[in-house]
């Protein structure tokens, strides 16, 4: 297939690039190299030392034997030229990475809370106008987040998306009383309750692919993708040329992969108040291969948008620090949390389509020590220890003093 990776130089973007190609597709990155200048802004690099997009692509041409092309476009700003590419490229497929992921980035001042909404919005609003334009049918796949569920439990596992419900009414959709109260089902999207501004531009997406997937059969699949851990793929461990990033920096880095250089380096375990959260986990080499059984699965032409929970693992943050405690011989320390989030909640997340669709998951207690040993502690001289604290807060004068909300 003709596939275009939009975000395809970041961290789940490029070893998903590197994946398809290896299967035989014919791949393209569009990419504005925006995560490359936030690492600049911020004075905080990937601990992994990553190649430019140019040699990433000559190194992927020199060891596979196959080419990425790459286009440099800004798909939140340069609308004429996304849709220029859509129509000239006859895509099969986009997969849509191309926003800002970071809710601790998203939460630090005004300037990156309306950054993340005008980018992220307009990015997914502007695919999504372009393929209408376009008059190409492209399946577009994009990465969305558990984070839009909320991290609450209902006293059931969080569905893939929709939620079947049943309303007992007493009158007609007039107003008029029923002789007796009648039953109506329903199917609607699962209720939403993000924890950042970044999660709430995942939240607004949704309402963009439902009403594009309604009104002009667009055929869509959204990922609702769990943290993200480990750092290489098969593909990327080809050649020190191909590596992936690895964020550890207190905006960009996953609670996760923050430990495991936390642990490498001997710095205590950041875990945030009493570390109760439960969170949903996948290792990066199962995001690219559910990417993968995504496009090889499309909706058909006029079906509402598919929804599949790309996650393998619930657990809580404290218990994975206690993990690391044990196998890396890491010291653990409560921090105070500078996020407004619950501080416990369970979760339990229904993720049946891709284990039924052949996805065989990376556990992680199998691949832990690996990444200690084999990423963490390669690269622990070129951690810059200052960048490790959290210090984006989710307090605003408006809120201070008011508790959490689930
Ligand atoms: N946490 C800690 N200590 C740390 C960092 C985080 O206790 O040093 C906690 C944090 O308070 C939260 C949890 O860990 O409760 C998860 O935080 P994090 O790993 O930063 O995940 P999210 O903020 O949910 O965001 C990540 C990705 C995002 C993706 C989402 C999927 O950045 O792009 O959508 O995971 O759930």
């Amino acid at each position: 297939m003709k596939i275009a990776i939009l975000g395809g130089d970041g961290f789940c973007g490029w070893p998903t690039a590197l994946h398809l190609s290896a299967q035989g597709h014919d791949i393209v990155i569009v990419d504005n190299l925006s995560r490359r200048r936030i690492d600049q802004e911020l004075g905080a690099e990937s601990l992994t030392p990553i190649s430019s997009i140019e040699e990433r692509i000559a190194a992927w041409q020199e060891v596979s034997g196959n080419t990425i092309r790459f286009a440099n476009i800004d798909v939140a700003q340069e609308y004429d030229d996304l849709l220029k590419f859509i129509i000239d490229e006859e895509l099969e497929a986009i997969v849509h990475f191309a926003e800002q992921r970071a809710a601790p980035y998203s939460m630090k001042n005004s300037k990156n809370k309306r950054y993340t909404i005008d980018n992220n919005v307009n990015a997914t609003g502007n695919v999504l106008t372009a393929i209408v334009e376009s008059e190409r049918d492209v399946h577009l796949v994009h990465l969305g987040t558990m984070g839009v569920y909320g991290y609450g439990t209902a006293g059931m596992k969080i569905p893939e998306g929709y939620l079947d419900i049943e309303v007992t009414t007493d009158e007609d959709e007039n107003g008029n009383p029923l002789a007796e109260p009648t039953r109506v089902q329903q199917q609607i999207l699962y209720p939403t309750n993000p924890g950042s501004v970044y999660h709430l531009t995942k939240v607004l997406d949704q309402n963009l692919f439902a009403y594009f997937a309604k009104n002009d059969a667009l055929r869509i699949t959204d990922l609702h993708q769990g943290i993200v851990w480990g750092t290489n793929t098969r593909e990327t461990s080809l050649d020190e040329r191909l590596i992936n990033r690895f964020d550890y920096d207190g905006d960009y880095g996953t609670v996760l992969n923050r430990f495991l250089m936390q642990a490498a380096v001997g710095y205590p375990l950041t875990v945030h108040g009493t570390g109760g959260q439960t969170r949903a986990f996948i290792h990066i080499q199962d995001t690219v291969r559910c990417i993968q059984i995504a496009i090889e699965n499309p909706p058909a032409t006029g079906e509402r948008v598919k929804i599949f929970n790309q996650m393998t693992e619930t657990h809580r943050v404290r218990d994975l620090a206690n993990l690391l405690a044990k196998i890396a011989d890491a010291q653990v320390e409560l921090v105070p949390n500078p996020r407004n989030e619950a501080p416990e909640n369970e979760l339990h997340v229904k993720n049946d389509t891709f284990l039924d669709l052949g996805l065989n998951p990376t556990k992680l207690e199998e691949g832990l020590l690996l990444e200690v040993t084999e990423i963490a502690r390669k690269y622990a001289d070129r951690a810059d220890l200052s960048k490790v604290p959290a210090t984006s807060l989710w307090t605003s004068k408006q809120s201070a003093g008011v508790p959490p909300s689930v």
